[in-house]
Parts: C-alpha cells; sequence; structure tokens
C-alpha cells in the first residue's frame, strides 16, 4: 500500500521537472478560468444570501483544484454524481453562471422549479445527476450506474464526490463493496477538507486516512495533494482509465481544507481556530495554479484583471436577470411527484393559495 501522497505542483508553483501534465495549455487556462468563476460566483452567493435575496448557500472554497480537477479528467459522457459542493465541477461541464444563478434563487428558470433547496443543482443536458441532500446516499447511486454502464458496454465510467463525514455513512461502505465486487466503471472521490460540519476527521474515523479503507474492499487507491490542479488531474484520469478499460473502481482521497463555513446555517469560529484557516489559505489551489502559469508565461496581472473584471460583470448581470424572474407558480409544487396529484395535495395548494 503506498501511502505516499501525490503531489506535483507545491505551493510556490514550480511543478516537478519529471511530470509532464497530460493537457493542452488551453485545457490548463481554463481550468484556472473555472476555479476562479467557483469562487467568484459562490462568494457572490454568500453575499445574496446574507442581504436575504437567496435562503442557503454552500462553497467549495479551498476545494476548487479538487472539484475541477477531477472534473477535467473525465469525458462528457461520464456521469458526475455531486454532494454539494461541486459547483466548480459543473461549471467545467458548461453549466453558466446565469443557469447557476437561476437555480439559487429557485426562480422559474431554475430547472427544480425552486422545490429543492439552493446548492442543489444538477444537468441532465450535463450527465450531472441531482444533487440530494441525504450525505452518501449519491455513492451506491453511482456504483449502480457504473454496473449498467457496464452491462450496456459503454465506454464510460461514474464519478461520485463526497466528503470525509460521508464515509462515515453505510452507503459509502455498501457502494464500494458493491463497485468492488461487481467490477464497476466508478470513481469514488473523497474531498477530505478535515471536517464534517464541526466534527473534525480525528472525530469521524480512526484509521489513519480514508483511501485505506478502499484498500480493504480491494480497491485501487490513492492519497493525492487535493489542492494541487496536477495530482488530482493525473489520479483521475488514470482512474478513468482503469475504469473504463479494465472496470475497476478507484478510490481517491483528495487532502484539502474546507476554507469557510460548512454552509450558511454554520459558524465555523465556535469550534476551529483561526490559525488552521490561515495556514491552509497559504496553500490556496488557485494561487497555485495561478503562479505555475505565470512561470511559464500563460499568464499575467493584466490578464488576471480584465479576466476577474469580466467575471464580475457576467455575475452582476446574471443576479440581476435572476432576481427580474419571476418564482415558479405556485401550483409547480405539486406536480412531477406523481402522475396526478392526490386529492390530499390538492387540498394542501388550495390552503395555501387562500392565504
Ligand atoms: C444522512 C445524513 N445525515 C446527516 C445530514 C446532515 N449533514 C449535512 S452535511 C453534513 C456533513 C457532511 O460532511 P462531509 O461529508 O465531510 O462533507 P463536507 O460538508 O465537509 O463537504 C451533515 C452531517 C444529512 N444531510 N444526511
Amino acid at each position: 500500500m503506498n501511502t505516499q501522497i501525490l503531489q506535483f505542483l507545491p505551493p510556490d508553483g514550480e511543478l516537478l521537472r519529471t511530470h509532464k501534465p497530460d493537457l493542452t495549455d488551453n485545457q490548463i487556462l481554463k481550468a484556472y478560468q473555472v476555479m476562479c468563476q467557483t469562487r467568484h460566483v459562490e462568494e457572490r452567493m454568500l453575499t445574496l444570501q446574507r442581504q436575504g435575496a437567496i435562503s442557503f448557500s454552500m462553497s467549495g472554497l479551498g476545494e476548487e483544484a479538487a472539484i475541477v480537477g477531477s472534473a477535467a479528467a473525465l469525458n462528457m459522457e461520464d456521469w458526475l454524481y455531486p454532494q454539494y459542493r461541486e459547483t466548480g465541477a459543473i461549471f467545467w461541464r458548461g453549466l453558466s453562471i446565469q443557469d447557476y444563478v437561476h437555480h439559487m434563487f429557485g426562480n422559474a428558470m431554475d430547472p427544480s422549479l425552486g422545490r429543492q433547496m439552493p446548492n442543489h443543482f444538477g444537468s441532465k443536458a450535463l450527465n450531472v445527476v441531482t444533487v440530494s441532500s441525504t450525505v452518501a446516499g449519491q455513492i451506491p447511486h453511482a456504483a449502480g450506474a457504473a454496473y449498467a454502464m457496464k452491462l450496456q458496454k459503454e465506454p464510460t465510467c461514474t464519478l461520485t464526490y463526497f466528503g470525509d463525514g460521508g464515509t462515515s455513512e453505510g452507503d459509502f461502505h455498501a457502494g464500494l463493496n458493491f463497485a468492488a465486487v461487481r467490477k464497476c466503471p466508478t470513481i469514488f472521490f473523497c474531498r477530505n477538507n478535515g471536517w464534517a460540519i464541526s466534527t473534525p476527521i480525528k472525530d469521524q474515523y480512526a484509521a489513519e486516512d480514508v483511501f485505506s479503507k478502499g484498500i480493504g474492499y480491494g480497491i485501487h487507491a490513492e492519497k493525492v495533494d487535493g489542492n494541487d490542479f496536477f495530482a488530482v488531474y493525473h489520479a483521475t484520469k488514470s482512474a478513468r482509465q482503469r475504469a473504463v478499460n479494465e472496470h475497476k473502481p478507484t478510490l481517491i482521497e483528495a487532502v484539502t481544507y474546507r476554507l469557510g463555513a460548512h454552509s450558511t446555517s454554520d459558524d465555523p469560529s465556535a469550534y476551529r481556530s483561526q490559525e488552521d484557516v490561515e495556514a491552509w489559505k497559504e496553500k490556496c489551489p488557485i494561487l497555485r495554479l495561478r503562479r505555475y502559469l505565470e512561470k511559464r508565461g500563460l499568464w499575467d496581472t493584466n490578464q488576471d484583471k480584465a479576466f476577474q473584471q469580466a467575471l464580475r460583470q457576467e455575475t452582476d448581470e446574471a443576479i440581476r436577470v435572476a432576481r427580474d424572474t419571476p418564482r415558479p407558480p405556485l401550483e409547480k409544487m405539486i406536480t412531477d411527484v406523481f402522475e396526478t396529484p392526490t386529492e390530499r395535495l390538492k387540498e394542501e395548494l388550495s390552503d395555501l393559495c387562500r392565504k
């Protein structure tokens, strides 16, 4: 068992000389831009929640390399089963800022018509299965869908995201065991960000790490620096090949840190020290990739300023449009649940409409 953590890009942005990324410069630039877009949009959502414009938000602050690096290593035909923190993955696949903001407002342009909480995104067109709040529930779904892909001889795989907290759920163990025994083309991607709301990893599991649990199930498993875009990309790309060519699942543990609160309903100052947070800020995945791009002459301060400015404008406009978009009609609350709404549901709706 290799307990080494895979790292190619240290915080100074000097890529290991022996590592040759299997990516074009344009793909690396796109990844950087998607990571910046994710951070900017999620920060704006937090502000909107504080203003009372949206009800709730969560972010992948500090985890952008783990999220975008893994999404970038897949093909568009592969399916993603996110947890809720993976806005960057759906942005990588092409969801527009406008569509994301409509969803966060839960307005008439939100595909789930406001019936889901914000951050419960998904897209049929982009093969991203809608987020559901139940921690780890997506893990067996991803294993099962991958099994179906294998039976149908599709050259695709599934990737499911979850946090360190998710590994304590029965669904994690059921999903890994099923995938190992049935040889499912699945990638289990754990964002080990140190916390499950206020529970630190030392109270979450007694093992040294998460990836070793995969070994116990007979699954190829490895641990990567989750703030290193190249390490995450490389591990996920190899996992994809193993999944599609050999029908073997992989567990990847991406070691990172949740820099923000768990959600807008949380205050982390009640349970963790600011020093830890500051120490992890030094390892910022976005800054690290930007240093790399600058060293290679692929990006500079002026380009960054112009890019951030355009990002602000696009987000401002998306927010303006989402604010002006009407709410979904009330009766939509009871559609898409049963083929024909039950009498009880109709009664409840008419009570609501009278109020
Ligand atoms: C089955 C279940 N139990 C509890 C919760 C409440 N809950 C929501 S998120 C969360 C923490 C999850 O932590 P982790 O899996 O580490 O992911 P992270 O939020 O750190 O990304 C909990 C306990 C839930 N949604 N579902």
